[in-house]
């Protein structure tokens, strides 16, 4: 059969062993005739009897035992509970989107061949949103599959068949909000043609509990609404917005909220007006807040003409600086929604210290599911053993224990009555028109995994790569073995071959960020600098050097002040060392980036014979496409590896103590 990419993990693929599930009865009532409660029922309807080979039916007609689908007001926020009762089989939720949580989270104990037990959930957080990078033309600013599944010709599209279903895989996972168009926003978004086409994206959204949010131009007031100003101060402009959000919560009256960017990279922002960040997001918070509705301000806000020969000069501070004065001074629904590291996505970052230096401000982690710097889709790198080392990192607030998990589930740094703050987790998703998603077939890993964690942080990565594997490709042991193992350490295996050691991923930076453009990082304003020089590399962010250090907890900047407590995986990130400087592993630095580079990029290269041995055990279609994708990266990977290790060799003028660089 031709596999339906487009299924994802939600495949729902006949058990080979379906034993465990036998007297699951067949017939299933729902209590909750809701589109959501609906849409609930079909998809168990749909999923057992395509995973059990049984007919089960939706139906309130009858007697004998059944799966009850019902809503339990006693139940806390967005929680569901599964249980075996005399009658059956319960599954309940404290609203319809919960429900449909509870169904999904069954057929996932289904589809992966787990026993049926009691259990109740809630999510750790109630932001969990994905971010879509779409422009109105249908292009997707870093996305990696193909056209928009949102917008075409500068409207958006007509047939929304898509933007349901990526709702539904959305849903699957427990993502409730999602904010389809670019944060680098088109001025017109919020006119009134564009706010009733957003309208049917909403709609389309509704019945899996996915609440629609817009990124929004803070030059709105002008652009569209034709005044002389878009100061936040100002009296008019915050009339505007009133009206403005009024006008869209009577289209749609779910709406989720506003994603903000601001002065960074080219837009403007309040400091035009010599306002602060905290000043344009109260002004749109004031007119969301009736409604029920955030803004999530991006904390992604610096200055892109830094000068490169200011050796205090650095980016990374740029969070903490714009940020921190303005703590304490925001709306209760404004949250600051802050990457995970200071710089962009590399490959490896220190964690943002802005999660810890804001105490009084609710906080998002943003984490990014495209793989801009990290492959696009054309190598695999599975994310969430990255995003778990950052949510796990503990940033010493307090001089406590305070993993950045416990700080984005809003309980670091609680409301004043004591319960969490709001909080949470964003994916920048990208999806595009191709079948499968996001172009890689194990990049769906990522997007489901970031769901997982999203939900609760603290599920292990090997849950995660286990049920994924099991549900996108099957329960064979051979290639729930294969995949899981490989997925395990392709993230090792990446930063192994483009940037170890913290140093950035080296990728080139002024165009695609796609291969190896190691220099394109230095000499300009972006501030992506490894500082590679002739006695030695890396960005002196001790006090010594920027300060940056400093920006983090007393703990942890001692720390970071010192190269041997670093740790090696940051070792550039935080300090300049020369070519010789010796590591943990007893190596010189500049050996092991030999070394590294070497072994990383033949462990890609035994992702090809790895896969191949699961040629009869996936279908054929997928399996063609995945063998492609690893020919290539085991081809790009040396691509890497020589190109760094040239480099090197050239800078330092330490040859390979193996004779292998240049000579191969
Ligand atoms: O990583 C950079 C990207 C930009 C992006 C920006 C951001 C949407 O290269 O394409 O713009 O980050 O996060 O705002």
């Amino acid at each position: 059969i031709a596999e339906d990419g487009a299924a994802a993990w939600l495949r729902y693929a006949p058990l080979t062993d379906s034993k465990l599930y036998a007297t699951l009865p067949t017939r299933i009532v729902s209590m909750d005739n809701s589109p959501t409660g609906s849409a609930a029922a079909e998809e168990l309807r749909r999923g057992l009897t395509s995973m059990l080979g049984r007919n089960f039916v939706v139906s309130n007609a009858g007697t004998g035992a059944i799966i009850v689908l019902s809503s339990n007001a006693l139940l806390p926020r967005e929680t569901y509970r599964i249980r075996r009762g005399m009658d059956g089989l319960h599954i309940e939720g404290s609203s319809a989107a919960a429900e449909l949580y509870g169904v999904f989270h069954f057929l996932e104990r289904v589809a992966s061949q787990k026993p049926i037990v009691n259990e109740t959930q809630s999510p750790a957080a109630q932001i969990r949103w994905s971010d879509e990078w779409d422009n109105m033309d249908g292009t997707v600013e870093r996305g990696y599959a193909g056209p928009s599944i949102f917008f075409e010709n500068g409207h958006v599209k007509q047939d929304l068949t898509r933007a349901g279903e990526y709702a539904r895989l959305l849903a699957s996972v427990g993502i409730n909000g999602c904010n389809v168009n670019n944060v680098n926003a088109n001025l017109q978004t919020l006119s009134e043609q564009n706010l009733r086409d957003f309208a049917r994206v909403a709609e389309v959204f509704r019945p899996w509990g996915v609440k629609l949010a817009l990124s929004v131009d803070l030059t709105s007031p002008q652009v569209v609404g034709g005044l002389d100003t878009f100061d936040p101060l100002d009296p008019k402009v915050a009339a505007w917005w009133q009206s403005k959000v009024d006008e869209i919560y009577k289209l749609i009256p779910d709406f989720a909220g506003f994603t903000v960017k601001a002065d960074s990279e080219g837009r403007k922002g309040p400091s035009q007006y010599g306002r602060m960040p905290a000043d344009a997001a109260n002004v749109l918070a004031r007119a969301l807040k009736p409604h029920g509705g955030v803004v999530l301000y991006r904390g992604f806000v610096y200055n892109n003409h830094l000068d490169w020969n200011d050796k205090k000069a650095d980016r990374a501070r740029a969070g903490v600086d714009n940020f921190v004065k303005n703590d304490g001074t925001f709306e209760s629904n404004v949250v600051i929604q802050i990457k995970e590291g200071p710089i962009d996505f590399q490959a490896r970052e220190a964690v943002s210290p802005l999660f810890s230096a804001l105490k009084k401000s609710n906080v998002a982690i943003e984490l990014q599911t495209a793989q801009e710097y990290t492959g696009q889709q054309r190598h695999m790198v599975f994310l969430p053993s990255m995003w778990k080392w950052v949510l796990d990192t503990d940033l010493r607030a307090n001089g406590k224990t305070t993993p950045v998990k416990q700080i984005v589930t809003g309980h670091t740094f609680p409301n004043a009555d004591g319960s969490p703050r709001l909080s949470g987790f964003v994916s920048v998703t990208n999806v595009g028109s191709e079948a499968n998603w996001l172009h890689h077939p194990m990049a769906l890993a990522n997007l489901y995994g970031f769901g997982k964690l999203a939900w609760n942080p603290d599920t292990p990565l090997s849950q995660i790569t286990d049920t994924w594997t099991r549900m996108t490709w099957g329960n064979d042991p051979l290639v729930v073995g294969t995949i899981t193992s490989m997925l395990g350490k392709s993230w090792g295996v990446y930063e192994g071959y483009t940037g170890p050691n913290g140093m950035g991923t080296l990728t080139n930076i002024l165009g695609y960020h796609f291969g190896p453009g190691i220099e394109s990082a230095e000499r300009n304003g972006w501030g992506q600098w490894f500082r590679g020089e002739k006695d030695g590399i890396g960005m002196d962010r001790t006090s010594h050097g920027t300060g940056y250090a400093q920006q983090y907890a007393p703990e942890l900047a001692a720390k970071y002040e010192n190269p041997a407590a670093t740790g090696d995986d940051l070792l550039l990130f935080f300090h300049h060392v020369p070519y010789d400087y010796k590591l943990h592993n007893s190596k010189t630095l500049v050996q092991s980036i030999y070394d590294t580079h070497y072994a990383s990029a033949l462990a890609a290269a035994e992702y090809v014979p790895q896969w191949s041995a699961l040629k009869d055990k996936v279908d054929a279609d997928r399996y063609a496409q995945t063998l492609k994708l690893f020919q290539f990266q085991a081809g790009h990977a040396l691509v890497w590896r020589d190109a760094i290790n040239n480099w090197f060799q050239r800078i330092s003028g330490i040859a390979d103590a193996l004779g292998r660089v240049g000579h191969d």
